[in-house]
């Protein structure tokens, strides 16, 4: 949870368009720059070195830059999407990270970096409605490699991407509903208060925890265990099923 640097993705207009699984209406494209521009500050402001890459109005949840790819200090991984709409978003950050890493593609199967979780030497990754078995043993090849251990996690019902349900907030600690309580035994686990599970996209960075506005018990039990927590309007990413894990891709 300690990153220099982070990509981030401007909004693009057609972002009105993006995927939900329940519509609650379309998101403002004002609004939703206002939070991304909230967002990023905040991020700046722990002492993360934030890119804005330019808007794709022809990847409507492109936005939500997490799920093309993830990066680990060995480097970077290229996923391949499910969703037919986000199939050409890993393409579009490949230059971007090079920059800074090498970067492997993903040979077979589907993975949405909204499905893993990074603990250190233990990746966990949800079997989702985007993750699916052959993505992982592709994802498993190639990481473990770099020494580390992918395991697969079956996700309960309702959830869009693992971190739907979960957050790293500190080596031994994971914040996670309650249906997922049991996948990280190895854990001390703070459970999401009742009727505030849609809080548990949150993201540790560096010495703060950044969580949604609107969720007043899950920040009152994230302060009395000791964290410094940041909150932050998401009320436009949420409409698209979108968290605060989401919109960066932090290293
Ligand atoms: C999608 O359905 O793909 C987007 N509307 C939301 C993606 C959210 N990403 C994430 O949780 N990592």
């Amino acid at each position: 949870y300690r990153f220099s640097r982070a990509l981030l993705r401007e909004p693009a207009a057609s972002v009105v368009c993006g995927l939900r699984a329940v519509d609650r209406g379309d998101p403002s494209l004002e609004l939703f720059h206002l939070e991304h521009a909230a967002y990023r500050a905040i991020l700046e402001s722990a002492g993360v070195e934030t890119h804005l890459l330019p808007a794709l109005s022809d990847w409507p949840d492109s936005v939500f830059i997490e799920d093309p790819a993830m990066v680990l200090p060995e480097g970077a991984i290229l996923f391949r999407m499910a969703a037919p709409s986000r199939a050409g978003e890993p393409d579009t950050v490949r230059e971007a990270l090079q920059k800074f890493v090498p970067v492997t593609p993903l040979e077979n199967g589907h993975v949405d970096g909204g499905d893993i979780l990074v603990t250190g030497p233990k990746i966990f990754a949800g079997l989702s409605k985007r993750t699916d078995k052959e993505g992982l043993d592709a994802m498993g090849a190639i990481v473990s490699g770099w020494g580390y251990e992918l395991v697969g996690v079956d996700m309960p019902e309702g959830l869009l991407h693992l971190k739907t349900g979960c957050a790293l907030l500190d080596e031994e600690t994971i914040l996670a509903v309650e249906p997922l309580k049991e996948t990280f035994s190895d854990f001390r686990v703070l459970t999401l208060p009742e009727g505030e599970e849609a809080a548990a996209n949150a993201i540790r960075v560096n010495d703060i925890v950044l969580l949604a506005a609107g969720y007043p018990r899950t920040e009152e039990l994230l302060r009395r265990s000791g964290y410094d927590v940041r909150t932050t309007k998401m009320s436009q990413a949420q409409l698209l099923d979108g968290g605060l894990s989401c919109l960066s891709i932090r290293f």
